[in-house]
């Protein structure tokens, strides 16, 4: 399916989404100090003769359970000590990790950090209305979760079962998450934008017999009626058997004999809430990802590694220190909410923010108000969000104090070179890196980042760079052959498994082994394509199964990229590299290309930014019947103007 590049192509295309005036290489320099792996991770002390970064990473990979069993004694509070580090077959599709081990993860976020600082905030809710931030405590948070977690295990609900949670970023959410870790219950926490058809199935897949929900929600100044929504879903749910209503706005809701009114019902419950003794590869959580195509895929993650992993990864390549702000904007509906804005955070005692509102209300300046009212150190947003607010212009950004940020991260797709230089320029003032993270619902936490590195090493932009600890990435052909050579374009998988990975897609594991494990025998496929480059940096490129097919030949969106980016050098010689302007082959694949094309001013993406091939392809099959559930899209406008663009190129 993948259909391997021309190296030449691939370097330049690379090269001219990096910029290739004087930019090209923009190396960002941090202080001088060499890198001593034992001051800057404390875990690795007693690793013999590592010394520096890459050989830390190295360590991580060679010698694995070493790496992972003293991270996991030291990051994590444990009840049972694990016996063994792993049990995995990658051949297999089999991943457990520090089996034998007992936890609970909401002590290891919440009661461990209550005994050395209770009072340390642990959310700042930056609500949709303007300056009317809330902040918690981890007192405070370990009260609201241990009240809920009494509630839910008054009303039945045990070790085993899965609660689905339908509520907007907000700190009852986040109490609700942690109340169902403590008492054992896995959560499903479906993004609450989501039509009542979408939540209907994801509470079916899940079987869930309890959903917590609010009564209405508040985003960009719009009133939603989630509680409505709810209703709407459950008709279709008959495992359904109570829904907790909490009360986000005034507005008194119906309610019916299962509905519970949360604030009221919470009350009555007791502060102390005994946490459950979980074993390490107990679900933590479900989290549905819409596949590519057909049925949303439940994603199973465990106990401890999935919190070990987002802990480290959180630390390490954001730099997390004691005392800084942590302001991920990703909504708790996504992967991103779960590791970044809770469970990485809180597991490091840190102070987490919930951004209940969006980048542009009620104006443009949103995000960099609130960096500068909260003193936020980090902040981690999406290429989407940062191309939508470039349009408003500079003065939107400067209005602020952004001298509080040290580190810039970018996750959900590649970021373009142009949003890359003005994240770093504009928003950063030059002295933050940008840290573009490339990862999946799937992998759990961030896999491949510029940070954690030498503090003068290089960032380029648009690239992901640098493998995390304990990651090995590989490219492949089409045939399934390792590629081992540098500057060079192939299927991304993984040769080594980590503790943050899926272990499965409930109720589906045998989907779980095809779309994963089978591809390439012995690896995890990531469904990506990757460029490695000379320097041995890792850029993504997109997903493989962007392909369409031409006149016979499978194409996929990263080879028409290149293909257009270099035919834009053959229009402009003074860019020109013999190698690919020699290429006669190459002008007919762009005639080929764009003979078929139909331009469109914007595509239908979700929330995070990607865009939803299924809408494209019963677009392209005139199939309007069929577009299915349009309510994850950020904006179903778009699908109006493919339609009509379609008719007129028809
Ligand atoms: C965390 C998250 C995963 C897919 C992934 C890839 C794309 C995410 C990226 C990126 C290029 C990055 N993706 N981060 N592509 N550069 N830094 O987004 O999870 O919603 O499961 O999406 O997103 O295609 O495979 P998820």
């Amino acid at each position: 399916m993948w259909l391997p590049c021309r190296c030449t192509t691939k370097y330049v295309a690379a090269s001219i989404r990096r910029g290739v005036s004087a930019s090209f290489l923009h190396v960002l320099r941090r202080g001088r100090s060499s890198w001593n792996s034992a001051a800057f991770m404390p875990e690795s002390a007693g690793f013999e003769g590592v010394s520096g970064r890459d050989a830390l990473h190295d360590y991580s990979v060679s010698h694995s359970e070493n790496f992972w069993a003293a991270v996991a004694r030291q990051r994590l509070n444990w009840i049972r000590p694990f016996d063994a580090v792993q049990d995995c077959d990658l051949s297999q599709g089999r991943i457990k990790w520090f089996e034998g081990g007992k936890l609970n993860v909401s002590v290891n976020c919440l009661d461990r950090h209550v005994h050395t600082c209770p009072e340390r905030v642990a959310l700042i809710w930056e609500r949709d209305e303007r300056g009317s931030e809330v902040r918690y405590t981890y007192r405070e948070l370990l009260e609201m979760t241990c009240r809920l977690g009494n509630l839910l295990r008054r009303h039945g609900v045990k070790k085993g079962d899965c609660v689905t949670i339908y509520m907007p970023t907000c700190p009852l959410a986040v109490a609700s998450m942690l109340a169902c870790a403590r008492i054992g219950a896995a959560h499903n926490v479906v993004f609450a934008g989501f039509s009542s058809e979408a939540l209907a199935e994801r509470i079916r897949d899940a079987q869930s017999s309890t959903v917590i929900t609010v009564n209405q929600g508040v985003r960009g100044g719009k009133i939603t009626e989630l509680k409505r929504t709810v209703d709407a879903a459950v008709q279709s749910c008959p495992t359904v058997r109570q829904v907790f209503v909490a009360m986000r706005t005034e507005k008194r809701v119906e309610m019916a004999d299962r509905d519970i009114a949360l604030e009221e019902e919470m009350l009555k419950e007791d502060v102390v809430c005994e946490p459950a003794a979980m074993d390490s590869e107990d679900v933590l959580f479900l989290l549905y990802t819409s596949g590519s195509t057909g049925k949303p895929k439940g994603l199973v993650h465990t106990q401890a590694g999935y919190l070990l992993y987002a802990a480290l990864t959180h630390r390490y390549v954001f730099g997390y220190h004691d005392g800084d702000v942590f302001g991920c904007v990703a909504d708790i509906g996504w992967i991103t909410g779960h590791s970044y804005t809770v469970y990485g955070p809180l597991a490091n005692g840190g102070t987490t923010v919930l951004f209940e509102s969006t980048p542009v209300y009620p104006d443009p300046g949103r995000y960099w108000d609130m960096v500068e009212r909260l003193r936020i150190n980090q902040f981690y947003g999406a290429p989407t969000a940062i191309r939508l607010l470039i349009r408003y212009g500079d003065q939107w950004v400067k209005k602020y104090d952004r001298s509080s940020l040290t580190t810039l991260g970018s996750v959900g797709e590649p970021i373009n070179t142009e949003a890359w230089e003005w994240y770093n320029r504009v928003v950063g003032e030059g002295r933050c890196p940008v840290v573009d993270t490339w990862w999946q619902t799937e992998t759990g936490g961030i896999c491949i980042a510029p940070k954690p590195s030498e503090p003068d090493a290089e960032i380029v932009p648009g690239m992901a760079m640098r493998p995390f600890f304990g990651i090995k990435p590989v490219l492949m052909d089409t045939e399934g052959k390792l590629l081992t050579s540098n500057n060079t374009s192939g299927a991304l998988c993984m040769a080594q498994p980590w503790p943050g990975m899926a272990r499965t897609i409930h109720n589906n594991h045998q989907r779980f082994l095809e779309t994963y494990f089978h591809p390439y025998p012995g690896y995890f496929f990531t469904g990506d394509g990757a460029y490695r480059s000379q320097e041995g940096y890792y850029q993504i490129t997109g997903r493989l199964d962007d392909v369409i097919n031409v006149s016979g030949h499978r194409i996929g969106t990263a080879e028409i990229e290149d293909v257009v980016v270099s035919f834009t050098l053959f229009l402009y010689p003074y860019h020109i590299c013999d190698a690919v302007c020699s290429d006669e082959a190459h002008l007919s694949d762009f005639i080929l290309i764009i003979s078929v094309t139909q331009f469109a001013k914007r595509l239908p993406k979700t929330r995070s930014g990607k865009i939803m091939r299924r809408v494209l392809r019963k677009v392209v099959d005139c199939d309007l019947e069929g577009l299915g559930d349009l309510s994850t899209l950020d904006d179903p406008a778009a699908v109006q103007e493919i339609i009509e663009g379609h008719e007129k190129v028809l």
